[in-house]
């Protein structure tokens, strides 16, 4: 299979849960301007017809989009994430639904709406939800004491808030460290060719 992905972007959720599952895939890098793939003369748009990233073409040919559908499948793919029942399902899919649209959304608009006469009220906002997600963090991980995809999401909008100084709770600093000591997380750093934060920031 084969993950479109942006260096930095949302789709290092899925490239990091892949790798958690232990699922081998092939990463094709979407150059953020031209929208061309490396090494290759396709079109992006030609491939996923909506234009973003992550987008996950598999053996057959078929694709999966969206981060919420993505994440929720990974999970499915390796029972060291997989939910141990519904419930623990549902509210993967609670907790992936809230960071995609009320944290990664956010982040969007507050990136690239023209004008910055809503960006205090995005950052407001986005603090707020890290906030909400902060007074969650009672374990390790966000849904307890084992790593979930919903840990990947939460974590790549951790490093878009400290690309853009958003203040976080503290709690997020030893949280981010611990995601950071990952192999996954590292060779997914690694493979896109991009730093650990809050390791490089408390060296
Ligand atoms: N609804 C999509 C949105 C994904 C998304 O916003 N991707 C960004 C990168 S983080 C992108 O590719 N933006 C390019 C564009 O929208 O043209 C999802 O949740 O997966």
């Amino acid at each position: 299979m084969k993950l479109y992905y942006f260096a930095d972007g949302c789709s290092l959720a899925t490239h990091i849960s892949l790798r958690e599952a232990g699922i081998d895939v092939q990463l094709a890098r979407v150059d953020t301007e031209t929208r061309e793939i490396a090494g290759s003369s396709e079109r992006f748009a030609a491939i996923n017809p909506k234009g973003y990233v992550p987008a996950l073409v598999f053996d057959d040919g078929t694709m999966l989009t969206e981060n919420v559908a993505l994440l929720d499948w990974t999970a499915q793919q390796a029972d060291a994430l997989k939910p141990r029942n519904e419930m623990e399902r549902t509210r993967l899919i609670e907790m992936l639904a809230f960071i995609s649209t009320e944290i990664h959304k956010q982040f969007i608009v507050l990136f690239f709406a023209p004008g910055d006469e809503s960006k205090p009220y995005l950052r407001k906002n986005i603090a707020d939800r890290f906030n909400h997600i902060a007074a969650l963090l009672k374990q390790d991980y966000l849904l307890g004491e084992r790593f979930s995809t919903a840990d990947a999401f939460v974590y790549v909008m951790l490093r878009w808030a400290r690309m853009v100084q958003l203040e976080v709770p503290a709690a997020f600093a030893a949280y981010m460290r611990r995601i950071e000591t990952r192999p996954a997380v590292r060779m997914a750093l690694a493979a896109e060719g991009i730093e650990p934060r809050a390791l490089a920031d408390a060296a």
